[in-house]
Order: structure tokens, then C-alpha cells, then sequence
């Protein structure tokens, strides 16, 4: 590996594939030497990001975000843009199946010379999935990728810390048997800037037609996140092509409405300030248990608070004092 911060920014820069990629591993790394490379770097590059167009996609395991991806996708370089596709896998930090299976769901994407596919590990290093995704979108800016597709699985926190740093967040959803609201976590609709059925084709295509009346309505019962923009629910067919245009019409019409409102440039500066904020409080906590006599003091005031010597209270803000002293002191 490199060890010249200027290497990779100039590779990226000049959109050099294997810089980028070497760059996104140290982005990932755990190595307190490769973070804060990284860290230079992703400074450096800052001035180049934020010329994309972020798309976030979740849905259930199997609703075809990688099918989607794909057509979507290859429209898109096929019109002359560069994709980045960053998928927040939570397999793959295991056994790397799923990338394999993506890597086939992706067949035409994963060897378009205007696309880069990049599926990120949910687990490990500071700042989680949220910081190793933003700063792997920010330097795919970096290298001239125009559109940033960040995917996700319906799992955990990963739904709200992608819609956070995204300028759509797709829903991609599938019609399935009874109530068709079943099964969607609360609070996703109100993520939504589109919900799109999947699989509307052959005989599932009647049942994806009512189910985007039922979310249409459901989402008629919203307050709309802004005042400019109505969520629709559309559908579309991954696997036939169908409807994915259409998509791609919805995201440009959403961006030019909130730019011309200003609430794009509002909502990015929104999102930069919420991601300090989370950074501040990561680094508060790390910096906390870092202190030795924090380190030193905690598992007895556990004990002390397990066996009723101490209040929860008091235990906390005896710890709490330690940060008036110096850390280390
Ligand atoms: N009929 C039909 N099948 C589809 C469509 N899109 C995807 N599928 C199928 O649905 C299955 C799941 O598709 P994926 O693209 O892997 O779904 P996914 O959401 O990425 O799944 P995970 O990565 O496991 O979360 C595959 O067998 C696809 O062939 C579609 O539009 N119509
Ligand atoms: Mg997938």
C-alpha cells in the first residue's frame, strides 16, 4: 500500500479504478495508521464532492434492489453518466456469498467501464456503516461519479443512516398476500421520497397495481416531509425493464423542485450538520472511556450500582467529574 495521501488523491482524481478502490479499503480499514490517511485524504478530496445525485434504495431481503440496480444502472451509464453503487451489505463482512450473488444480479453493471460497484461491511470501525459509506460516496464524487446509489437491506439503524445522507431515498416494495402495509417498519414511509413496487409484471402485475393504491393512500394520510413534494408511489419491473425511466424522470423532478425551493441546498447542509453532531458524540463517548481513571473507576461503581451501594445517578456523574481533569491526568 501507499503511504502518500497525494497518490491517491491525484488517482482519484484522475479516476484511476484502483485508487478509488484502495482508497474506499482504507476508508474501511481498522488501522489507526490507514484512518487517518484516510482522514487527509477525504479532506483533500472535499473540495470535488457533492456533485452527485444520492439515491438511496432499501427494501425487504428479495424486493430486487439488485435487479433494480442493475437496470437502472446500465440506463443510466447508457445516457452517459457515471454510477457509483455502494451496497451496505450486512453478509458480506461474513462469508462474501451475497457479494457473489450481487455480482450476478449485477452481471451487465459490475463490467461497465462507467459504473463501480462497491459493497461495504456494516460492521466494525468507528462510526459504523454511516461513516465508511459517507466518505466511500464522497470520494466516488471525487472521481466523477455523478450519480451515487447506496443500497440497503431493511435491517437495524442502516434505513435512517442512509436516508441521512441521501438526496432520494427510494422504497422499493413487492405486493404481497393480505395487507399490503404488513411487514413495513415504521417510520420507512415517512423516509420515502418514492415508494416503487417491484415485480410488476406477469401475473403479479393486478396485485402490484392495488398495492400501490394502498400505499398511495397510506401516504396520502402523511404530512408530506415538504411542502413541495408529494411522495408517489410508482411500479415498476426490474426484470423486464419496465418503469424504471420513469423513476429516474421522479428523482430529477424531486431534485429540480427542492433546488429551485432551496431545500436541497438545506437539506445537505442539514445532513453535514447532523453527521458532525453524531461524529461529536462518537468521539465524546470514545474520548470518556479512553480516560484512565474512568477505566479505573467504572467496573467498581457497576458493582456498587448492582448492588444498590450507589444510585444509577450518582455513579454516572461521579464518572462524569473525571472529565474536568485532563484525559490521561
Ligand atoms: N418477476 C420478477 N422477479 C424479479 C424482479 N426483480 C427481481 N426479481 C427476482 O427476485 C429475486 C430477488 O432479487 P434481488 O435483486 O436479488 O433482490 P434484493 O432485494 O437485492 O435481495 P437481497 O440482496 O437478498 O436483499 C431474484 O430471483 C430476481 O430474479 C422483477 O421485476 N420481476
Ligand atoms: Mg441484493
Amino acid at each position: 500500500m501507499l503511504n502518500d495521501p497525494r497518490q491517491y488523491v491525484r488517482g482519484v482524481l484522475d479516476r484511476d479504478r484502483l485508487t478509488l478502490a484502495r482508497t474506499i479499503t482504507l476508508i474501511e480499514s481498522t488501522l489507526p495508521a490507514h484512518q487517518e490517511l484516510a482522514r487527509t485524504i477525504v479532506d483533500r478530496l472535499l473540495p470535488y464532492t457533492g456533485r452527485s445525485i444520492r439515491v438511496g434504495i432499501t427494501g425487504v431481503p428479495g424486493a430486487g434492489k439488485s435487479s433494480f440496480t442493475e437496470r437502472f444502472g446500465t440506463m443510466l451509464t447508457g445516457r452517459g453518466h457515471r454510477v457509483a453503487v455502494l451496497a451496505i451489505d450486512p453478509s458480506s463482512s461474513r462469508s462474501g456469498g451475497s457479494i457473489l450473488g450481487d455480482k450476478t444480479r449485477m452481471e451487465r453493471l459490475a463490467i461497465d467501464p462507467n459504473a463501480f460497484i462497491r459493497p461495504s461491511p456494516s460492521s466494525g470501525t468507528l462510526g459504523g456503516v454511516g461513516r465508511r459509506t459517507r466518505e466511500a460516496m464522497l470520494v466516488c464524487e471525487a472521481a466523477g461519479y455523478d450519480v451515487a446509489i447506496i443500497e440497503t437491506m431493511g435491517v437495524g439503524q442502516s434505513e435512517t443512516t442512509v436516508a441521512s445522507m441521501v438526496d432520494f431515498f427510494l422504497v422499493l416494495m413487492i405486493a404481497g398476500a393480505g395487507d399490503e402495509l404488513q411487514g413495513i417498519k415504521k417510520g420507512v414511509l415517512e423516509m420515502a421520497d418514492a415508494i416503487v413496487i417491484n415485480k410488476a409484471d406477469g401475473d403479479n402485475l393486478v396485485r402490484a397495481e392495488s398495492a400501490q393504491k394502498e400505499y398511495q393512500s397510506a401516504l396520502n394520510m402523511l404530512m408530506p416531509a415538504s411542502p413541495n413534494w408529494r411522495p408517489p408511489v410508482l411500479t415498476c419491473s426490474a426484470m423486464e425493464g419496465r418503469g424504471i425511466d420513469t423513476i429516474w424522470e421522479t428523482i430529477l423532478a424531486h431534485r429540480d423542485k427542492l433546488t429551485v425551493s432551496g431545500e436541497m441546498a438545506e437539506k445537505r447542509k442539514n445532513q453535514a450538520l447532523d453527521w458532525m453532531a453524531f461524529l461529536l458524540d462518537e468521539g465524546l463517548r470514545q474520548w470518556f472511556y479512553a480516560n484512565p481513571r474512568v477505566r479505573e473507576a467504572l467496573p467498581g461503581l457497576r458493582k456498587d450500582v448492582e448492588e444498590k451501594k450507589t444510585s444509577p445517578t450518582a455513579a454516572a456523574d461521579s464518572l462524569l467529574t473525571f472529565l474536568h481533569t485532563k484525559n490521561g491526568s
